[in-house]
């Protein structure tokens, strides 16, 4: 039988998911997006060259992969044209490789204005989403007055849209006093857009179902990381998707008995981008030497990430809810050069007693992390292949985190190329 891996992020995104899922795609037979949608931001290098995905899965790249969009994912039709034409530019026959679900829910230009509206209205407090359109587009899904991809070329979809642009150009207009959308020009747009792409809509629970059955190899890519889930995430400050790995059944319509591996992608520290709790994110020059050996800014928005030490506690939760067996570190080579580096074990209230998970992001507001010192390294881990190759230190900080976190650490990357890469297992 082929082999179902689940690659995901067990942080707040950018772990650094889309190199190792072009990594390992060299076995894959079908790379599929489970849930999110353009507001993903997956960066590959290949041979020095980079490119940034949002929406098509990262193993677009390689000749002889499926690529599916599933049903679980939202879609803006003109953002999936806008990246079909930056590849087909690159020369990667795009329309052979993709596959896109008929049950996806359509993200809509009223999405896009009330995203932006609700973002306005909450000021200070804002969720710092990426103003795709992603939370109102999930709304409209689990109220049920979504419309979704194979919608449009039914009986009624004119009417169905209007409704929905109708209810929701109310709401622009009479509580957010914000700009309304043109109800007929969008009608016209989206069946235009959907007939663009009818010829790679297709029930694709059923063609990953059939690569399964023929014993191909499956790998799902998870968008963002598991502390944005909806559920488990430091609610609000999370996306509209469940990011972890009970996301994939739902958003792909394959069953949990039928996943092999779960793979945690972790970043050898931390970053988030936007608001919302983060116990150990720096705000001296150690953060800055990590933002910018990092170069953390945002693949969708170039929004500066915010950045910070390794969270153990955080990531033995990942761990956890995702069921994950499998761990790749990443980007390690951005602690190179630091005298010390510093990871949480544990946090505490203002009285220093030790606190569990916390329940909400204002109780994670009031944890401090408990950090444990270890000696850092001045040699480059860049592009080091074998765990030889890497100083002691960094070695013992492998291992540290290894105990701190109660797992082994199966892969660690130590650039962006694909030929960056230690395989420990
Ligand atoms: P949204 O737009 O409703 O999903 O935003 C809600 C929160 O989810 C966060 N979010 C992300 N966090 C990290 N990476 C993401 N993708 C891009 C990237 C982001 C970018 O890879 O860099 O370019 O800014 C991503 N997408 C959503 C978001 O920041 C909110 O906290
Ligand atoms: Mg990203």
């Amino acid at each position: 039988m082929g082999k179902n891996v689940v690659v995901l992020g067990t942080q707040w995104g950018d772990e650094g998911k889309g190199k190792i899922v072009d990594l390992l795609t060299e076995n894959a037979d079908a790379v599929v997006r489970f849930q999110g949608g353009h507001n993903a931001g997956h960066t590959i290098v290949i041979d020095g060259k980079k490119t940034a995905l949002h929406l098509i899965p990262s193993g677009v790249m390689r000749p002889g992969v499926t690529c599916v969009i599933g049903n679980g994912v939202v879609l803006s039709i003109t953002a999936l044209q806008r990246e079909m034409a930056m590849l087909e530019e690159k020369g990667v026959p795009v329309r052979e490789r993709l596959r896109v679900s008929q049950g996806c829910p359509l993200i809509l230009p009223v999405h896009v204005a009330l995203d932006q509206a609700r973002e306005a209205k909450r000021g200070i407090k804002k969720i710092g989403t990426t103003g795709r359109g992603i939370g109102p587009a999930y709304e409209d899904k689990v109220s049920r007055r979504g419309v979704r991809l194979g919608d449009v070329f039914q009986a009624g979809f004119k009417e169905k849209l209007t409704e929905v642009l109708n209810y929701h150009n109310f709401m622009l207009k009479e509580y957010y006093g914000a700009e309304t959308v043109d109800v007929d020009q969008c009608i016209a747009e989206v069946i235009a857009d959907a007939k663009s792409i009818l010829d790679i809509t297709t029930d694709t629970v059923s063609l990953v179902h059939e690569i399964r059955e023929r014993s191909g190899n499956i790998m799902f890519e998870g968008a963002q990381g598991s502390l944005l889930d909806i559920d488990h995430g430091t609610y609000p400050y999370v996306t509209s998707s469940n990011t972890t790995a009970g996301g994939v059944a739902t958003g792909s319509g394959v069953g949990p008995l039928y996943l092999d591996q779960i793979m945690g992608i972790t970043k050898a520290y931390t970053t988030r981008v936007g608001a919302g709790p983060f116990p150990t994110e720096l705000f001296d020059d150690n953060g800055k030497y990590l933002a910018e050996k990092g170069q953390e800014v945002g693949t969708t928005t170039g929004r500066a990430r915010r950045c910070g030490w390794f969270d153990a506690v955080l990531v033995k939760h990942s761990i956890r809810i995702n069921s994950i067996n499998a761990i790749c570190l990443t980007k390690l080579d951005v602690l190179d050069g630091l005298d010390i580096v510093k990871v949480c074990v544990g946090y505490q209230d203002e009285a220093g007693q030790a606190v569990a998970w916390p329940a909400s992001s204002e109780a994670f507001d009031t944890v401090t992390p408990v950090y444990v010192d270890l000696p850092g390294w001045h040699d480059s881990t860049v592009g080091a292949k074998s765990l030889a190759d890497l100083p002691k230190n960094a070695r013992a900080y492998i291992e540290y985190i290894e105990k701190a976190i109660g797992a082994r650490i199966d892969i660690v990357s130590t650039g962006p190329d694909r030929v960056e890469t230690i395989v420990l297992k």
